[in-house]
């Protein structure tokens, strides 16, 4: 296993669309690996793998509270069957636009369908937190960060603001 760097704003890698995984096989569950001891020591809840530069459909996620045992979760090749119309809001974040928070409007339940580390087919409702974060990481797999859903200047204001800490650090 391995700590991957996580790219963050104006990287252009984070827009691409990832593509689908073909098979899940040790070298995807090894990148799985990675991902999940990357998002650990960030610290995070949720990674794609384009943000360790990797553009396959994959996510990893932990929603285990503090001093809960960990509880990682593996979603390869997701695909959002139904959503609820009502929507909720939520101060999102994101590991690759580093300290930036706003709110963001999502539906506020979803059905996803994935394969999972072994590469089984689910079928899942999400809502609360799971519902955002899976969300937002399918975001991600299509080249879309949470900065997105905000007004141009409230993007650029973000953007400008990673890349002047980038400059300070
Ligand atoms: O995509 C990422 O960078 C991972 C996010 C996942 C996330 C974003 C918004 C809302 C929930 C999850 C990181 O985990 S951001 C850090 C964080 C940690 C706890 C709660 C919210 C955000
Ligand atoms: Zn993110």
């Amino acid at each position: 296993m391995a700590i991957r760097e996580i790219l963050v704003v104006p990287n252009p890698a984070l827009k691409q669309v990832s593509a689908p995984v073909e098979q899940v096989d040790d070298a995807l569950r090894a990148l799985m690996d990675d991902m999940l001891e990357t998002m650990y020591a960030a610290p995070g809840i949720g990674l794609a793998a384009i943000q360790i530069g990797v553009p396959k459909r994959v996510i990893v996620m932990d929603l285990a509270r503090e001093g809960e045992d960990q509880q990682p979760r593996y979603f390869v090749n997701p695909e959002i069957l139904w959503a609820s119309d009502e929507t909720a809001p939520y101060e999102e974040g994101c590991l690759s636009v580093p300290d930036i928070y706003d709110e963001v409007e999502r539906p506020a339940r979803v059905r996803l369908r994935y394969m999972n580390y072994a590469g089984e087919p689910i079928e899942e409702d999400a809502e609360g937190i799971f519902a955002v974060c899976i969300q937002h990481e399918m975001d991600h797999l299509d080249g879309v960060l949470f900065i997105d859903h905000l007004s141009r200047l409230k993007r650029e204001q973000a953007i400008k603001k990673v890349k002047k800490q980038a400059k300070a650090a």
